[in-house]
């Protein structure tokens, strides 16, 4: 951890991982945008999970409500049947889970059932209850940047200088889930790329990391297969590639994520991203043996 760039490696009541931490999505939905459908059952979630867990993921984040652009809220029983058994699964063969919920009925119950780490995309803003089930627990807490869903969904936002609004933003939210309660230590922020924001947002809000990590908390950025890498890869004109064929561009953030020092990256593929904060973390330990290496001439 660097004072000088105000990166932040460790989270009171998680394991501290030496460089950027890998961690893997288990979607229990039939539509989310990227892998929807696929692990749909609780046997096939779990396993997935731990696949994921195989080829390098540090922690797995189990969500059962898609947030694509016009997906229509689950219900809360279904939510919590496609969600807690996966948290329960996962934990007792000793994953870190995370839960991917906006419902303080779902972070409760996945607490219980294992879940160490909530990740809550509308920062605390959903469900009024969710601040204070979160500070009870003493969990660790992701707090999202997302104007969309007081406005009834994924709404484009509109912003005169994006980084400038969404570090504004972000602290604003910080300071209430402060005030309700959560302790400073177990504060995650996370710009919420795609969320309201299009492809230039997203590539400026990557641009400058270090703006966020101004904040104070560590950082978790969860680019993985989304719209903006489908534009970066296919130009202006071409139509973008589906997102399955976005992991390569995923892996190359990752790498740009864990170099500017996020805590944590979200990702669909594993294996290439554990590689990419590996690298990075081997190339920030070269610069550090460098600092620390007398040069010639002294003694
Ligand atoms: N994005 C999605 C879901 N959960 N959680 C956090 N903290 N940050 C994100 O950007 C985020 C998230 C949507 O992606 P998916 O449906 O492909 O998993």
């Amino acid at each position: 951890m660097s004072k000088q760039t105000g990166r932040r490696r460790h989270l009171a009541g998680l394991s501290a991982w030496d460089r950027c931490a890998v961690m893997g999505v288990v979607n229990v939905t039939p539509d989310s945008f990227s892998d929807g459908g696929r692990y749909f059952d609780t046997t096939a979630a779990i396993k997935h999970g731990l696949g994921l867990v195989a080829e390098g993921a540090d922690l797995v984040d189990v969500g059962g409500e898609s947030t694509r652009p016009g997906a229509t809220r689950v219900d809360e029983d279904e939510e919590l049947r496609r969600v807690v058994p996966v948290v329960r699964g996962l934990a007792s063969e000793g994953v870190t889970v995370s839960v991917d919920t906006m419902r303080a009925s779902v972070a409760e119950q996945a607490l219980v059932a294992g879940a160490a780490l909530v990740n809550d995309v509308s920062g605390g803003l959903a469900d009024p209850r969710m601040i204070p089930v979160v500070a009870d627990a003493g969990a660790p807490f992701v707090v999202m940047h997302w104007r969309g869903l007081l406005a009834g969904g994924n709404v484009k936002g509109s912003y005169d200088d994006v980084v400038a609004e969404v570090v504004a933003e972000l602290r604003a939210r910080v300071e209430a889930v402060l005030e309700g309660g959560v302790a400073p230590d177990r504060i995650v922020v996370d710009p919420g790329l795609g969320f309201s924001k299009d492809a230039e947002h997203d590539l400026v809000l990557l641009a400058h990391l270090d703006r966020l990590l101004t904040l104070g908390h560590p950082l978790l950025v969860a680019a993985s297969r989304k719209r903006f890498l489908g534009r970066v890869l296919a130009g202006p004109e071409a139509a973008p590639p589906p997102a399955r064929e976005r992991d390569a561009a995923t892996a190359a953030v990752s790498a740009l994520a864990a170099h500017a020092g996020a805590w944590a990256v979200r990702v669909h593929e594993v294996r290439a991203t554990a590689d990419a904060v590996r690298v990075a973390r081997a190339v920030e330990g070269a610069r550090s043996a460098e600092r620390t290496r007398p040069t010639e001439g002294t003694r």
